[in-house]
């Protein structure tokens, strides 16, 4: 099967020029999702190339359907990952992947068997914001369901955060060392985030586990980028013409990539910065730099560019006045906030996210980037509004970024179209979105909603500027509230 694939791609197509037998599985990645497949499994594959390690994955995924994982293996656990720039396009098979798991196939004890075999080093995930199971405020969801479940059985967990702490239980009872826990999700803190939701599920069932896992364990922070857009039928055909051939689990991304890890491991690590990420102690500053002027200004053009009849962020871009209120956020609005890594201009950071999301090979949809804002609003726009109300400077794009969420998930365009809202919380979201005025609807979703902390949830001058701009994109149209700040 690896020799079909290799005589079926086409010569520009870059090969693993290393012995795949030789590879050892001592990580385990949870979310084979496309964010993995063209990121850390890509670093992986570069370092193997240059002889840096011979260190491994095997995909965990803990739900939705097995097809993707059965035809990885049947192609020998080969993809591809076309780098597709604005003028150029490079390609190449990944081979940093060598077995996989699925829930529905294992059940939950073959999980955490899986991740908490002798050998397994590391354990990374990529689950999304909501596959932390985490309250607004930080810690576990006690409240969730599946959470619930889990604490009940904790033998056989089906949440992630379950997961990892029946693996390490499982590592304690043999007397061995954990694994670290290494997020890579766009969480702030991502590492601190996770020890804290493994923490609280550990000591609600076992103290000494919990202590065990506080001393023993490592929970390194990440920031994580590159832009890979959900494959669609049409990036999947670009993609068959450039490779010759089709490839399910193949990717098209941007060829930007960025991976900042905090330096804190159990028991040794690739060196990925032999393929270009950078270790440091500190993340914090690289995460709240991505998060803030990244994400927010996706966010900021995902609400008001679906608003306003764009597809994508290229689309979006299109529009001049978007592409300088986008800019001008970052610059007016998010970098006042930050305290830059060092050495990182960020005007130049601004510019350098404004030229990548004018990329027009690359359909990044509006509507997959508003997808989960109850999860992504508060490390966006939240926390540096919270900087701008202490410092009494002003955030009139931030408004407009949270007004446009607001009128995003009553579930209705600003033309009466029904809108399909995917969230965790889309059902009580959509319910508090429809008052029978702005006053109602802004308070009602600052108060109710479980996505504002609470030194917000009461703010009146933030109530006061999130009317306003409710009220400039309904009465003026989103485009002409967005001109203004441009
Ligand atoms: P995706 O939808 O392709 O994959 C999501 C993965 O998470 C799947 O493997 C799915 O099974 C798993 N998952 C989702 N909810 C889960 C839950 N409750 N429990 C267990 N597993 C769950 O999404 P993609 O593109 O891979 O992105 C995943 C995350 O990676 C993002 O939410 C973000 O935090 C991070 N990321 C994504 C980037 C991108 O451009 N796609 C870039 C930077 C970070
Ligand atoms: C996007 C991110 O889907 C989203 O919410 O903002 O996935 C974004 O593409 C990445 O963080 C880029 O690194």
């Amino acid at each position: 099967m690896t020799s079909d694939i290799f005589d079926a791609a086409k010569e520009t197509v870059r090969r693993p020029a290393y012995d795949r037998d030789a590879l050892k599985v001592r990580m385990c990645h949870i979310g084979f999702g496309a964010f993995h497949r063209a990121h850390q499994a890509v670093y992986t594959d570069q370092l193997i190339g240059a002889g840096g390690t011979d260190w491994a994955y095997r995909e965990i995924e803990l739900m939705g359907p097995t097809d993707l994982l059965d035809g990885l293996a049947e192609r020998g656990y080969l993809y591809t990952v076309v780098e597709n720039g604005a003028e150029e396009q490079d390609a190449r098979i990944v081979g940093s992947v060598i077995d996989h798991r699925h829930m529905a196939q294992v059940g939950p004890e073959g999980i955490v068997d899986a991740i908490s075999e002798d050998g397994i080093e590391l354990v990374s995930i990529t689950v999304t914001e909501k596959g932390y199971t985490l309250t607004a405020n930080g810690g576990l969801d006690f409240d969730n369901p599946m959470v619930k479940a889990d604490l009940e059985s904790p033998h056989a967990p089906k949440t992630v955060v379950g997961t990892l702490v029946a693996g390490l239980a499982k590592r304690r009872e043999a007397g061995k060392p954990p694994f670290t826990i290494l997020s890579c999700d766009n969480l702030p803190s991502n590492g601190h985030m996770t020890k804290r939701a493994v923490l609280d599920f550990a000591r609600a069932v076992d103290a000494d586990l919990a202590a065990w896992i506080e001393t023993e364990a490592r929970f390194p922070s990440t920031m994580v980028d590159r832009i890979v857009p959900a494959m669609t039928e049409e990036s999947h055909q670009i993609l068959a013409d450039y490779i010759g051939y089709t490839d399910p689990a193949g990717i098209l991304c941007e060829p930007f990539r960025q991976w900042v890890i905090e330096d804190d491991f159990v028991s040794g690590r690739p060196d990925w910065d032999q393929a270009g990420a950078t270790f440091t102690r500190n993340v914090l500053p690289y995460e709240n730099m991505k998060l803030r002027m990244l994400n927010g200004s996706h966010s900021f053009l995902a609400y008001l560019g679906y608003l306003g009849g764009y597809e994508t962020i290229a689309d979006t871009m299109g529009d001049e006045a978007y592409k300088a209120a986008a800019h001008a956020l970052m610059i007016k609005e998010q970098a006042p906030t930050l305290e830059a890594p060092q050495g990182v201009d960020l005007g130049a950071y601004a510019d350098a996210l404004i030229g990548r999301y004018c990329n027009p090979n690359i359909r990044h949809r509006t509507w997959q980037i508003a997808m989960d804002g109850s999860q992504k609003l508060p490390q966006r726009a939240l926390e540096s509004i919270a900087h701008h109300l202490k410092a009494g400077t002003p955030y009139p794009r931030l408004a407009l970024l949270v007004a446009g969420w607001m009128i995003y998930v009553s579930g209705v365009d600003l033309e009466g179209q029904p809108i399909d809202v995917r969230d965790p919380l889309s059902e009580k979201l959509k319910e508090l979105a429809q008052g029978d005025s702005i006053e109602i609807i802004v308070s009602n979703l600052m108060q109710q909603s479980g996505v504002f902390p609470a030194e917000l949830a009461l703010s009146a001058a933030l109530k006061i500027s999130l009317e306003e701009a409710y009220r400039a994109i309904k009465e003026k149209g989103v485009k002409d509230a967005v001109s203004a700040l441009a």
